[in-house]
């Protein structure tokens, strides 16, 4: 179909702005006739798996299915974008091992958490803080930084713009679109 299918795999804190990246990211490739689809939060937790919570047993087995719809997307042909915490390396590897080189790239989406928990656009930070909110990524619970991710985004750094033309031409210079 004109095009290789691969996983844009965004890990961050919460806040960091991973949704709002893949959405950035998932309009402007389908401006380019890039057919792709956006996993995430809302359309995942709330329906494959809104059985698991935040323990660290269940976000691993959230990754884990993640990655295995994310393999089926790639092998209908598509080009998938996720936007999960991801928050250990082992669950992170896990699913670029269930891929092909080309076909996991993995974005981390770089944020200092003072920043995350300024935003704060849903009130989890406090809450968290409050110790209403437990195991909260960042907090209460460990973010395991990426060790060699293909691309790094500082959202704190740059605009969401920037960011977009930040991971298309990292695509376009490794011939994915
Ligand atoms: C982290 C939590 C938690 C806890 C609820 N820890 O900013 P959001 O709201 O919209 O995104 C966060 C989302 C994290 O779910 P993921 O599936 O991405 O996490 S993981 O990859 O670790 O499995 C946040 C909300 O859910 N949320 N409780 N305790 N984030």
């Amino acid at each position: 179909n004109g095009h290789n299918s691969f996983v844009l795999w965004f890990t961050g804190l919460s806040g960091s702005g991973k949704s709002t990246l893949a959405n950035a990211i998932a309009s402007r490739l389908y401006s380019e006739k890039v057919r792709n689809y956006v996993l995430d939060g809302d359309n995942v937790r709330h329906g494959l798996n809104k059985d698991l919570g935040f323990s660290e047993e269940d976000r691993t087995e959230n990754i884990r299915r993640i990655g295995e719809v994310s393999k089926l997307f790639v092998d209908a042909g598509q080009v998938v974008l996720t936007a999960f915490i991801s928050p250990f390396q082992a669950d992170r590897k896990l699913v670029r091992d269930l891929l092909a080189e080309k076909e996991f790239i993995e974005v981390y989406v770089k944020c200092p958490i003072d920043t995350c928990e300024e935003r704060d656009p849903k009130g989890l930070y406090e809450k968290a803080r409050q110790g209403i909110i437990k195991d909260f990524t960042g907090i209460s619970s460990p973010y395991e930084e990426p060790e060699n991710p293909e691309i790094v985004i500082e959202t704190n750094n740059s605009t969401i713009e920037e960011s977009v033309e930040q991971v298309i031409k990292y695509l376009k210079e490794n011939d994915l679109i």
